[in-house]
């Protein structure tokens, strides 16, 4: 019937037989995501009107001071998936280690990676925010999960999307047959599919990154920047600058209208001398997303999704988006 949309679980049983990773353990899993990030939307709606803005005044494994809706929203995702039944392990970019499941709740072999709350800067401002989340399969024969099962490719996940918190609450997911997004309708309480098979445009007009660090940069990154900034062609400028400071929310404006996300390395802070976003549950997910949605990921000299980690929190540089640009970016900081 027209008008009445297709919600997530509807979609996933229509391509249940395209998507592998699509069994009703993942349906499971993704339900259990929704639920947690329908907690978390209603708390970030309404975070201006009480007491869950500000600092909690712990440090995370970051460095960084948690804020009290990063933490609500670890905390909702954590309890949440731990009960799923399908999950062994997560990671969460605010703990330092690997979260097994407790050995009295029942397990499964997925494996779960998450950033709680991306953006979090933009909380007390009213600027979208975003959960990240990386699904992969335990691989390890051993009964207990190691961190091994974590230190993965991006090329082995299962699935990966995000929830962007905005004007309204879009989730965004890939199981490897392509993308989709669909938006909360909050008078029914379901996600309905309101942007099928997305496909990033080849080369965008957009490009992304902080020209606050160009003092920072190397000069094959600058001459990056530079390509985007001062590009000319006739009829005038191909790019335009768009920087929101919320990954979540420059990726998936990005993804629908074409672009290119740059996070360099730079050295503005010795102990991240790779930049700042996380590979396993930023980058990764990401990339996976970007690929599949017809566009290209690269840490400027290789594919994100062929990187190994080597860390749980490892961070490496990024050039995401449309895949002529990122092949553009690539091919000046190789040197070509
Ligand atoms: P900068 C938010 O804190 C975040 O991790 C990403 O969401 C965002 O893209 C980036 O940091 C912004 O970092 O250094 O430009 O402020």
């Amino acid at each position: 019937m027209k008008g009445l949309g297709i919600t997530v679980n509807e979609h996933l049983l229509i391509h249940q037989k395209e998507s592998p990773a699509a069994t009703g353990r993942f349906t499971k899993l993704l339900s259990e995501l929704i639920f947690s990030a329908k907690i978390i939307s209603k708390e970030v709606n309404k975070a201006g009107l009480v007491d869950i803005l500000g600092f909690t005044g712990e440090i995370n494994v970051q460095g960084e001071q948690v804020r009290k809706l990063d933490d609500f929203a670890n905390r909702v995702l954590i309890y949440r998936m731990q009960r799923t039944g399908v999950l062994c392990a997560m990671a969460t970019e605010e703990n330092a280690d690997i979260i097994e499941v407790p050995e009295d709740m029942p397990r499964g072999d997925y494996i779960l990676i998450f950033d709680p709350l991306d953006g979090s800067s933009n909380i007390d401002v009213n600027i979208n925010i975003g959960t990240i989340f990386s699904i992969h399969r335990k691989i390890s024969d051993r009964p207990y999960v190691s961190l091994e099962d974590f230190l993965r490719r991006g090329s082995e996940q299962i699935a990966a999307g995000y929830f962007l918190y905005g004007p309204s609450t879009v989730l965004v997911y890939t199981t490897g047959n392509g993308v989709n997004g669909f938006t909360l309708d909050p008078s029914v309480g379901e996600f309905l599919l309101s942007h099928q098979n997305i496909t990033i445009p080849e080369a965008g007009k957009i490009y992304s990154v902080n020209e606050a660090y160009t003092c920072y940069w190397d000069e094959r990154t600058k001459k990056v920047v530079n390509y985007f900034k001062n590009s000319v062609i006739e009829g005038g400028r191909p790019y335009t600058a768009r920087y929101i400071g919320s990954f979540v929310a420059d990726f998936h404006r990005n993804l629908l209208h074409g672009g290119i996300f740059m996070y360099p390395a730079d050295s503005k802070d010795p102990a991240k001398p790779r930049g700042k976003l996380r590979l396993l549950c930023e980058v990764a997910p990401m990339a996976f997303i970007a690929e599949q949605a017809g566009g290209a990921a690269t840490d400027g000299e290789q594919r994100i999704l062929d990187i190994k980690a080597s860390a749980l929190h490892e961070r490496v540089p990024l050039f995401i988006g449309s895949k002529m640009d990122v092949e553009k970016a690539t091919e000046i900081m190789q040197g070509k």
